[in-house]
């Protein structure tokens, strides 16, 4: 083998590396296939190291170099690209393209009504319906989803975490009648509910029975789905505050979430996201499951942004961290895979811009780049237009053709952690886990992760650094190419790329929700006539025993799948025993100002609300909104916070409004202007049917304002409906301000 195991570059494969490769290959290939070519015909081994007694190799503890010894060279990471809106079967279309296009594993994204437990007939999610991921009513809905794939070979993952006992036992039913068992069903279900209640808000359920019901699915999935990851623990949402649907988080206004400090927002989503991983395997332990049962099968995902190599040493540093920390907590752990943190990454929707945005199919293949360097299990690459709308056909071809071409094209995969024994990347790992280690000591001395989540501390310090982040970039000192730097000028040299010319280019997919809408609404009907009442009642009633203690509630929920209990119905009969949660709406003040370093700009519209409030005896009020089931709140928090900063009087809505309620609330409050924040694809409804409640309740002049995911197409509808303003990623939120403050005095004449 000698001539094999060097390539006389001062490096060497040692022997027990190709020994642990031999048992990676389990006989199916002869290890001498790892040894490759670059494209160019250099010869390279698919290791390297530096020849020191006991150093770490890949696939060895503590997993700083990939969890696989021979890692991608024997299999590369699986291309997952997050995907579905409408209907099932046109997602199930989609989803075929995509398989048949290179695509290697499933990921669904389901619409938000489907998130929160309604049916699609439910009152409150009129304008949700199909419009940021797919709507899942029942098992047919879940049956035509997967409808000729093939479920024994294809892994699918489920991003859901508050309906999540229906949607995966609708899954499970509807594989058995497909003829696949639960065994042979591979794939992941997000189920990470911990960090809903810090960022995300599609919760369900309070905390507690929250937390029981991951208990349950580890138990149930751990005796029936060996293969199927039972958690995705996530970091994406944490160091990204997200919209629905993968990416378009630079929504309203540029809701970002980081840390002030270069680096230091990867610390925040290494430390929290772990701590939440500990979290749980704690509360499953208590619920009476051995550590090695569960804890294989514990995932973890993470977001991607620019800082190239602090993201990738996150990767290494994570993977460190988690084997540690497993060892630490749980010292009766034995199996290897138990210490094995394997991870899903996606690039980052918060890099994404609207403005220019062909630049971000740059931005995506760096930060690919930067996921696979550090030894992602899976990946996602945003598509060029998810800062705007959902992916097109054409959006969708070329981010997978990136993964595509970095496996490839480039010889990438020929080396199992090819940055492993550089200085700069050993010492930023090491600087990455120290940092985080900080973080989660603070958690543990805070009585744990639930405890720091119920306190709001965790939600506070990602909103904080929010604030913080978006001051930085609206005064320049964070550079984002095309939209504070280097904009894009017409041929007179005029600015062309704020409400931009060039954003309306990008084709979008639109989703008719109303029909989407009416579609579900017939086939919930024809599956309520069709099935047998008496089942109906009585596995409802299973569920309600189940929640107040005692059976498995998967098992009970997969029964109710079966003799066709809608999604509703089986949250609706949890809920009765549980109750639904509520969040507070709290508001973070004076960071904002303090961070935004034009002064001078502050003053100047700070001095136009005093002036406001000298001649009309009050400061300008202003209501944020958020409309229906979109529960991504860190933009309308921004720009309340902003707001407030700059002198107006800013009352936050709840969350998961209807237009009606709303429209109550700017009623009452008597507000000047209402700020409706929009991630997910409903203004085109729910605005003007707020406008028109506000204006039959006497509200003629109120001023309305729409900020977020709203495509250029729809500007002019939006107007003419009664909108005064909108204000699409990258605006500056003191130059908004003062465009609110011009617009109350000049247009409306307050
Ligand atoms: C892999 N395998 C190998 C090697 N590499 N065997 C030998 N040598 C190797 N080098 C084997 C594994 O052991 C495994 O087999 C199988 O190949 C699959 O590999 P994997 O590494 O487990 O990859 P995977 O099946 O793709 O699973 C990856 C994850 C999983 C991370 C473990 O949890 C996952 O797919 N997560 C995706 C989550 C996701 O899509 N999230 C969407 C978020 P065995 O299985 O037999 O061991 S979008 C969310 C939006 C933004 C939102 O949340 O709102």
């Amino acid at each position: 083998f000698g001539g094999l195991s060097r390539r006389g570059i001062g490096t060497i494969v040692p022997k027990r590396w190709r020994d642990a490769a031999n048992r990676e290959l389990k006989g199916r290939r002869d290890v001498k296939e790892l040894w490759k070519t670059s494209p160019a015909g250099v010869p390279m081994d698919p290791v390297y190291s530096g020849e020191r007694e006991g150093e770490e190799l890949p696939g060895e503890f503590p997993y700083t170099r990939g969890v696989y010894s021979t890692m991608y060279t024997n299999r590369p990471w699986t291309i997952r690209q997050y995907a579905g809106f409408a209907t099932a079967r046109e997602s199930n279309k989609f989803y075929k393209e995509g398989l048949a296009g290179g695509v290697r594993g499933l990921s669904v994204a389901f619409d938000l009504a489907t998130h929160r437990g309604y049916d699609s007939d439910h009152e409150r999610v009129t304008d949700d319906v199909g419009a940021a991921g797919v709507a899942i009513d029942t098992v047919e809905d879940m049956k035509e989803l997967f409808d000729g794939i093939p479920l024994d070979s294809v892994s699918v993952s489920m991003t859901m975490n508050g309906a999540v006992l229906p949607v995966l036992a609708f899954f499970i039913a509807s594989a058995k009648e497909a003829g696949v068992s639960p065994s042979s069903l591979s794939g992941t279900i997000q189920n990470d509910i911990l960090k809903e209640f810090m960022v995300r808000n599609t919760y369900i359920y309070p905390p507690e029975p929250s937390l029981r019901i991951i208990s349950d699915i580890m138990g149930y999935c751990s005796k029936h789905m060996p293969k199927f990851n039972t958690i995705s623990v996530s970091g994406y949402h944490i160091l990204r505050v997200e919209r629905e649907r993968t990416t378009q988080l630079k929504q309203l206004y540029y809701s970002r979430v980081g840390l002030q400090e270069a680096g230091a927002d990867a610390v925040t989503e290494l430390g929290f996201t772990l701590a939440d991983g500990l979290e749980y395997l704690h509360c499953a332990k208590k619920a009476g499951l051995e550590i090695d049962s569960i804890a294989p099968r514990c995932s973890f995902f993470f977001g991607i942004g620019m800082d190239f190599y602090a993201e990738v040493a996150k990767l290494r540093a994570a993977r460190r961290l988690w084997a540690r920390l497993v060892k630490e907590n749980f010292p009766e752990a034995k199996k290897t895979q138990t210490f094995q943190l394997r991870t899903h990454c996606q690039t980052s929707g918060y890099s994404l811009t609207s403005e220019d945005p062909y630049n971000n199919v740059v931005r995506t293949t760096v930060e690919a780049l930067a996921a696979v360097f550090g030894g992602t299990q899976s990946l996602h690459t945003n598509a060029l237009d998810e800062a705007i709308a959902l992916p097109t056909n054409f959006s969708a071809r070329i981010a997978r053709n990136t993964q595509l071409i970095l496996q490839q094209e480039t010889g990438i995969p020929n080396v199992a952690d090819p940055w492993g024994g550089s200085y700069m990347m050993e010492a930023l790992t090491d600087e990455l886990e120290s940092r985080a280690q900080v973080l989660i000591r603070e958690v543990n001395e805070f009585g744990g992760m639930s405890k720091s989540i119920y306190e709001g501390w965790p939600k506070r310090r990602i909103e904080e650094f929010s604030a913080r982040r978006q001051a930085r970039i609206d005064s320049g000192e964070e550079v984002i190419i095309g939209v504070n730097k280097h904009r894009v000028q017409d041929e007179d040299g005029k600015d062309n790329s704020g409400e931009d010319k060039l954003r309306s280019r990008v084709p979008v997919r639109i989703v008719d929700t109303r029909s989407v809408r009416s579609e579900q609404v017939q086939k919930l009907k024809s599956v309520r006539n069709s099935r047998n009442s008496d089942q109906v009642g009585s596995a409802l009633e299973r569920i309600r025993l189940a929640a107040s203690g005692g059976d498995n509630l998967l098992e009970a929920c997969v029964h109710a799948g079966e003799v066709r209990c809608t999604l509703g119905e089986i949250s609706s009969a949890m809920e009765d025993v549980w109750g639904r949660h509520r969040a507070s709406t709290g508001l973070v003040g004076g960071v904002y100002g303090q961070e935004y370093s034009h002064g001078d700009e502050v003053s100047k519209v700070l001095e136009l609300t005093r002036s406001f409030e000298t001649k009309t005896g009050r400061r300008p009020r202003l209501l944020v909104v958020k409309l229906g089931q979109d529960g991504h709140d860190r933009g309308a928090k921004i720009i309340a916070s902003g707001f407030s900063d700059l002198g107006f009087d800013v009352d936050l809505g709840p969350l998961f409004q209807t237009p009606a309620e709303a429209a109550r609330q700017a009623l009452e409050s008597d507000v000047h202007v209402v700020g409706i924040s929009s991630l997910a694809a409903a203004h085109r409804t729910s605005v003007p049917e707020l406008i028109s409640e506000v204006r039959r309740g006497g509200g003629e002049d109120m001023t309305f304002i729409l900020g977020g995911v709203v495509p250029e197409d729809d500007f002019a509808q939006l107007q003419k409906q009664g909108v005064d303003m909108i204000f699409g990623p990258g605006t500056n939120v003191v130059n908004a301000a003062e465009k609110v403050l011009r617009h109350l005095v000049e247009v409306k004449q307050v």
